[in-house]
């Protein structure tokens, strides 16, 4: 029986955000008990003093801190190590994803039709990508996945990748930074563990809003890509 679901939260200088993605995770109605694991990678603006609000508002929150920045990555690692569900999933500390699309996602996993599921934003209707790098960035780096690890997938650089705490566990996961996608990607696959990819929404914030990732995050992401298909 799954009893629990833990949203992981990474956030650096994330201050105009993360209330409103905080409360939007507490307003959906899940089958499951929330925890909410919030990792703060050293922010340099006002997004600690906001969470502390939120913890006082928010009883499920757990809150951690790191002392410098080390990147998503660490953060969603560091997140795992506190968490306590059955489920993961990781939530962006920006509005780019809606966290009502949590309900679709979790559905197969409760089924116990599959432990992997991918939100994605390249399935269905397109909404909300309006940087054409970006797009076909996504695009391209889904692609090289497909072909590395032949299976077809449409959005490897989701967020939304929600797990099982026993398949995230068996990953052993390593990255710091936005290499952290690929390599949850790379792993599933390599160990031949079904995704399940779901349609859901999407709404890009431009750079001006506060949007990290870049085209050499993208770089990165093709090196890990090939990192983890040739060693181990
Ligand atoms: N912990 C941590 N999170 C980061 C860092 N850089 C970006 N993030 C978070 O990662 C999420 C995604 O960043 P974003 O730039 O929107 O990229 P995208 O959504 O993957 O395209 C946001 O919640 C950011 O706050 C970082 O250095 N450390
Ligand atoms: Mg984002």
């Amino acid at each position: 029986m799954k009893k629990k679901i833990s949203i992981i939260v990474p956030v650096y200088n994330e201050e105009k955000t993360i209330e409103e993605i905080i409360k939007k995770v507490n307003q959906v109605q899940l089958p499951l008990e929330k925890e909410i694991i919030i990792v703060n990678d050293a922010s340099e603006d006002n997004t600690q003093e906001k969470i502390k609000n939120l913890k006082k508002i928010y009883p499920n929150i757990k809150y951690f801190v790191h002392r410098k920045n080390f990147g998503k990555g660490a953060a969603i690692r560091t997140g795992l190590k506190h968490s306590s569900g059955d489920v993961i999933v990781i939530q962006d500390a920006d509005l780019e994803y809606n966290p009502e699309e949590f309900k679709k996602l979790l559905k197969p996993i409760l089924e116990n039709k599959t432990e992997v599921v991918f939100g994605s934003r390249l399935l269905g209707k397109l909404t909300g990508f309006n940087i054409p790098l970006h797009y076909y960035g996504n695009k391209l780096l889904t692609f090289l996945t497909s072909i590395l690890y032949h299976k077809k997938i449409t959005d490897m650089e989701t967020c939304y990748k929600m797990m099982t705490k026993k398949v995230v566990e068996s990953l052993n996961l390593k990255s710091y930074r936005f290499d952290i996608e690929p390599e949850i990607t790379a792993k599933l696959l390599k160990n031949k563990i079904k995704i399940v990819e779901i349609p859901i929404s999407y709404d890009c914030r431009s750079f001006k809003e506060g949007k990290k990732i870049t085209w050499k995050d993208g770089i990165v992401a093709i090196y890990t890509l090939l990192k983890y298909r040739l060693f181990n």
